[in-house]
């Protein structure tokens, strides 16, 4: 029988062996999880602070959504569209009650939740503001992230997704995030839509500037544009709100969303918009094998039961506003920002964010830093105030160690 720590390295080689080498995780080999807590294969405990990029909100493993899968595990799990299930309604409706709209397309990841916002964009775009057919342009942002299709890359500003992954999809405009007047500049009469995250995550955890959601909101409107929106990663509860728009006040004509809707069981994601919008889809315009699958509804709506009866969001914005306080007043000269809002926390470092992390690993913390030099710091949004406290400690007595 390997020693402990030789089945982690066992792993690891088994791993980098057979699988591509498309990331570069941390050396944490997972072999169970249960709420903010992770267990490693030799039985060490850590808090975990990526909760799969926003994931798995509720925790790892939530018992009444676990439940839930069983459950329907045992019934059907999938009939494919061609077919009605007695899922899918109950499913559609209480999504759509609780984002705020009258319609929603079911997929599975966040990307194909993307993709079908695009193409329903572009179809508003040629037969409703009447755009010449294949002129549409949507305009994103820098530092974007919607996901790694050829379209997703195709909006991205970073030439890392993009690299000998051409020819792109045509159509899309870049403009800096946060400049209104870069945006009014960007829109023609071409213009079908602006996609935006409401607050960029792999982008380095960028918040907007006050008010400027409202603004793109109203330009929006103004020059017959849709507002839509990416929600998949700030979506219900991480941002200390339902969802990030929410801070603003503004309703997106198209909301994306995805990750936590499945509650870290089960890829489930959604386009949602009301019905002159959404109403534009005819049968055969768009699809997908496992969309809207029963499996899935009952996975999503444990997963928003759960979002809503432990008040996620509050808990998110409490939590949050002591986690960033504690970081700021440790007053670290490693620490140059602390970005964010709710428990999608970014910590802009001047060392190696990496360092941080691996540091931050010894000590029983699994975070991770995006790009080189920030750190994320979002533990699922079940965390409480005596955890969220030693991960605060814990944090400046790393950063203490390595100033
Ligand atoms: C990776 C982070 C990246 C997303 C937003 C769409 C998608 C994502 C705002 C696509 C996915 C994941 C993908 C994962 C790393 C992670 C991520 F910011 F969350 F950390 F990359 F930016 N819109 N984000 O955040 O959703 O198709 O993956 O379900 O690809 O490395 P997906």
């Amino acid at each position: 029988m390997p020693a402990l720590e030789d089945k982690t390295r066992e792993l690891i080689e088994l791993e980098e062996r057979h699988g591509a080498h498309n990331y570069h995780p941390l050396d944490l080999v997972v072999e169970r999880a249960e709420g903010v807590w992770l267990y490693d294969v030799n039985g060490k405990r850590y808090l975990d602070c990526v909760s799969a990029y926003s994931a798995v909100n509720q925790g790892h493993c939530h018992p009444r959504i676990l439940e839930a899968l069983t459950a329907q595990a045992r019934r059907v799990t999938l009939v494919s569209r061609a077919l009605r299930s007695a899922r899918l309604p109950r499913f559609l409706e209480k999504l759509t009650a609780l984002c705020g709209y009258d319609m929603a397309l079911p997929m599975n990841t966040g990307v194909e939740a993307v993709e079908t916002a695009i193409k329903l964009s572009r179809r508003w775009g040629y037969d409703v503001k009447g755009i010449p057919q294949d002129r549409a342009e949507i305009v994103v942002f820098n530092k974007n992230f919607h996901g790694r299709t050829t379209s997703a890359i195709s909006a991205s500003s970073n030439a890392e997704y993009r690299r000998s992954f051409g020819p792109f999809t045509p159509g899309f405009v870049l403009v800096p995030f946060g400049d209104i007047d870069a945006l009014r500049r960007a829109i023609t009469p071409h213009t079908a839509a602006v996609l935006i995250e409401p607050i960029q995550g792999e982008g380095g955890v960028n918040v907007p500037p006050a008010g400027f959601l409202s603004e793109v909101r109203a330009l929006c409107t103004q020059q017959s544009v849709l507002f839509v929106a990416d929600e998949i990663q700030t979506g219900f509860g991480r941002t200390g709100t339902m969802f990030a728009c929410d801070f603003e006040r503004v309703k997106p004509d198209i909301l994306v969303v995805g990750k936590a809707l499945g509650g870290g069981f089960y890829p489930v994601s959604a386009a949602l918009a009301d019905a002159p919008i959404m109403g534009l889809f005819q049968p055969g315009d768009h699809g997908s094998t496992f969309g809207g699958n029963p499996l899935a509804c009952a996975v999503a709506e444990a997963s928003l039961d759960v979002v809503v009866d432990e008040d996620l969001p509050g808990n998110a914005h409490r939590m949050g506003d002591v986690l960033m306080r504690a970081v700021r007043e440790a007053n670290s000269p490693l620490v140059a920002d602390v970005r964010g809002r709710g428990l999608l926390v970014g910590i802009e470092t001047t060392i190696s964010a990496r360092a941080i992390s691996d540091r931050l690993l010894e000590r029983g913390i699994a975070a991770k830093d995006t790009h080189a030099n920030v750190l994320r710091l979002a533990p699922p949004l079940v965390i409480d105030r005596e955890t969220i406290d030693v991960l605060a400690a814990t944090l400046r007595e790393v950063l203490a160690e390595l100033a």
